[in-house]
């Protein structure tokens, strides 16, 4: 690949792409839109004598002279005027992934969803790990795939989170399994309406076969409608927590149950697993389907699923204080997430919420509070349109905070003993901090600090 190569975005995902490009014999202008990014800080990244050169702020039309490939970092919107000149100058644009994918070898596991994607693809490489050899787990989660794909073989297996900014700019890519967990309204700001939005998700089969599975949620009407396609290629596998399957994985009493062909193969007891919550057996079902599509046998999974415990930021338990049980949900940056982890508390709630605005309605999270919430303590952009939302809802024990410490500070005053404090936010964290990691880690210190 000895092209001269715009990588778009110098954030992670441009840093690892332009690392690979460089590897593979390429030439990198590195593009950020952000005109006071330390460009120094970004260079540093690099060795002295490595083909490439920065540009911040504004890129011209002169800028793409000689550029034969745009890679494209997924937080980039398509609708930047830049990314249309691009365009226009017939430049084609990859995702980081579709690079990554170009590059990489061996059997590729890609999950998607609104929610659950992080915990899932977690359990997925755990599984995978004690089975395969040579595992890497890439993507959202945290760790490019471009980081990766040039350390695959053949016998390599990579597990995969895809977000939807990330399968907007896929075109090639192909999972031999792959999973939609679910589709609930989020990134709306970016693709507009729930059609695209779904459309965007549906897409990570796009490329698949015949040979390749497809794991979707059967209670999710727009899944189970989409997996009942004739025109769908690849092998359908449904998973449902509500319902019993004839074919596929559901819950029986409190079992995790495989039906195949009218056999029943009992998988693991909902009570003998760590992670808490309906979500979280939807998702377990989920990385069980796919770990059995793999070939890995059942008691392989059976017993890492009993050891897996969940990833930071996810419900994640901090201590228990006088009394009072802290949960750290700060990846619940939507609203559906943040239902999902009111309903999975084993007490009454104080609950901080609030952050950036993506456009979501607030209305159903509020619903799901049904009793449970004590009091909502709110921070960030959003608290003024979430409070006026709870009131319409009849829901009054409003409080602000200025910020995670006061918040903090204002759940241990109020909570009583047997109460849960939960930081579920739905909402992004941008504004207040730099990511959901930065608020989740900073929630804890405070909790650790009580
Ligand atoms: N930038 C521009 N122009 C723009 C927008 C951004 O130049 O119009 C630049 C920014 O100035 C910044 C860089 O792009 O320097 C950031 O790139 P990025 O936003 O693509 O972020 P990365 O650091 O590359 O991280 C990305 C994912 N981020 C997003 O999708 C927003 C990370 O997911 C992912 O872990 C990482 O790649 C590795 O694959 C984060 C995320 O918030 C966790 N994901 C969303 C979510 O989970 O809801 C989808």
């Amino acid at each position: 690949m000895d092209q001269r190569v715009l990588v778009a975005g110098a954030g992670k995902s441009g840093i690892s792409s332009a690392k690979l490009l460089l590897s593979m014999g390429g030439e990198v202008v590195l593009y950020d839109s952000n005109a006071v990014l330390d460009a120094k800080a970004v260079m540093s990244n690099f060795e002295q004598g490595d083909r490439v050169s920065m540009i911040v702020g504004q890129l011209l039309f002169e800028d793409l002279r000689g550029v034969s490939l745009c890679v494209i970092s997924p937080g980039i919107s398509l609708e930047e005027p830049f990314v249309d000149m691009i365009r226009q100058a017939g430049v084609p644009i990859w995702g980081e992934i579709e690079l990554a994918y170009h590059c990489a070898r061996g059997k590729l596991i890609a999950i998607t969803g609104t929610n659950g994607k992080t915990t899932t693809t977690a359990l997925v490489g755990e599984i995978m790990k004690a089975h395969f050899k040579d595992v890497h787990v890439v993507g959202n989660i945290g760790i490019p795939y471009a980081e990766e794909a040039l350390k695959t073989e053949e016998d390599s297996v990579t597990v995969a989170e895809v977000s939807s900014f990330q399968l907007e700019t896929a075109a090639d890519f192909h999972p031999n399994v792959s999973a939609i967990l679910n589709i609930t309204p989020d990134h709306l700001n970016r693709h507009h309406t729930m059609e695209c939005y779904i459309a965007v998700k549906e897409s990570i089969t796009a490329n698949q076969t015949e040979e390749d599975t497809c794991v979707l949620n059967y209670d999710d009407e727009v899944l189970r409608a989409f997996g009942q396609k004739e025109e769908l290629a690849p092998r359908v596998v449904f998973f449902s927590s509500r319902q019993k399957l004839t074919e596929g994985y559901c819950i029986e009493e409190s079992v995790i149950t495989y039906h195949h062909d009218g056999k029943a193969t009992p998988i693991i007891d909902i009570y003998d697993m760590n992670l808490l919550g309906r979500h979280n057996h939807e998702n377990v079902m989920a990385a069980i389907a796919m770990s059995m599509a793999m070939g890995v046998p059942v008691e392989t999974i059976r017993k890492v699923v009993r050891e897996f415990k969940a990833v930071e930021h996810r419900i994640e338990f901090v201590r228990e204080h006088m009394g009072i049980k802290y949960y750290n949900d700060s990846k619940g940056t939507n609203p559906d997430a943040a239902i999902q982890a009111v309903k999975a508390m084993p007490g009454p709630i104080i609950l901080i919420g609030g952050g950036y605005d993506k456009g979501s309605s607030y209305d159903e999270w509020i619903e799901s509070f049904d009793g449970n919430v004590k009091y909502l303590v709110l921070i960030g952009q959003t608290r003024e349109a979430i409070a006026a939302c709870a009131k319409e809802h009849g829901f009054n024990n409003i409080m602000f905070a200025e910020d995670m410490a006061e918040a903090v500070r204002v759940c241990a005053y109020y909570a009583e003993d047997g109460d849960c404090v939960l930081l579920s936010p739905a909402c992004a964290s941008w504004g207040m901090f730099k990511n959901y990691e930065e608020r989740g880690r900073i929630f804890k210190e405070c909790v650790m600090e009580l």
